[in-house]
């Protein structure tokens, strides 16, 4: 077994070409994004699970580009991170984004998953866990999206974590998000990003930590910027202090979008009762309960979730801007 495995690593080592042991052809890095990377110019890393399983097509589709569209208008390279057929993508062409707006059987792929993915050629939309780890390898440290995971409702007896979290406790990307959706428990969710050492800071005036779908939680972070250039220099003090950890940027859902608030509250209670009450679990959960509160709202949670995920694409953009200005 021993002589085997030995003999698998040494093939490892003396083909180039097998994608099933070196990390460089895992990875497919867009020629836009290797050459900002290169030249030290800003770049967005996005994720794809809110493509596969975060929203309906043909919205996932058009809001994937318009989200790629406003972090090129703010002057940086957006990278879409995704697997095709078992290479990690980081910058995905527009073809490719199709296919994997139009995959019913992507998966959908945090950390856990990799292995099975890759092993098996298969697809997915790497989610806020996923992309964390495959932009911090390819030298990203700004990642936009909508909302992350957290500690789900009961989750104290379910342990049901998300991954995401863990994933902000153990990898130095700064993740640009509107706080946390109240499906989640976000009072442990911020306990949790406490333990795990995650820096966490509202953008904007107060600490008040937003619920997506609405711009204060009740909750507050322990700190507060009020600008790009103030959210750039947390993100250049954990670097050079070389903290393995991550950090959370809570950007308020604009005022504009946040007005069906109670609405979409009262669904998410609705939604988060049915996914019990049917045995929905693991993975499953949180894909059911944002299915469930669009359909309720008839679409109004969408409608939201794709306004703040653009105001997200803009703050981060200026973020990953006024980062590269740092390092110069
Ligand atoms: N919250 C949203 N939209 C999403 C997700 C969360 O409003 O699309 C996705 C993100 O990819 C996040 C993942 O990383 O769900 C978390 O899944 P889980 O709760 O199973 O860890
Ligand atoms: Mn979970």
């Amino acid at each position: 077994m021993l002589w085997r495995f030995s003999a698998f690593l040494k093939r490892c080592i003396n083909t180039s070409s097998s994608r099933h042991c070196k990390k460089d052809s895992l990875f497919t890095i867009h020629p836009n994004v290797k050459e900002a990377l290169a030249d030290h110019r800003p770049v967005v890393a996005l994720e794809s699970t809110i493509i596969t399983h975060g929203m309906p097509y043909p919205h996932n589709l058009s809001t994937a580009k318009e989200v790629e569209a406003i972090v090129r208008a703010e002057g940086a390279i957006p990278a879409t991170i995704g697997i095709l057929e078992g290479r990690i993508h980081v910058g995905l062409s527009s073809d490719e984004l199709d296919f994997l707006a139009q995959n019913k059987t992507a998966l959908k792929v945090s950390r856990r998953d990799f292995p099975y993915v890759i092993s098996k050629g298969l697809s997915g939309g790497t989610t806020v866990s996923g992309t964390m780890i495959a932009a911090h390898k390819a030298g990203i440290p700004v990642f936009v999206t909508g909302g992350i995971g957290g500690v789900h409702r009961d989750g104290e007896n379910s342990l049901d974590v998300s991954a995401d979290l863990i994933e902000l406790g153990r990898t130095p990307i700064a993740v640009v998000s509107a706080g946390v959706k109240s499906i989640l428990d976000i009072g442990r969710t911020l306990e949790f990003l406490e333990t795990q050492g995650v820096c966490v800071a509202t953008y904007g005036d107060s600490k008040r930590f937003p619920a997506f779908f609405s711009r204060q939680s009740g909750f507050t972070s322990p700190y507060h910027v009020s600008s790009p250039q103030e959210a750039a220099d947390l993100i250049a003090s954990t670097l050079s202090l070389g903290l393995q950890s991550g950090l959370l940027l809570a950007v308020p859902i604009p005022e504009e979008h946040a007005a069906t608030g109670q609405q979409i509250e009262d669904a998410i209670q609705t939604a988060v009762t049915e996914a019990s009450s049917k045995g929905v679990t693991g993975r499953d959960v949180t894909p059911f309960i944002l299915q469930r509160v669009n359909e309720l709202t008839k679409g109004k949670s969408l409608k939201a979730n794709i306004g703040l995920i653009h105001n997200n694409a803009k703050v981060g953009s200026r973020i990953a801007c006024a980062l590269s200005r740092h390092k110069e």
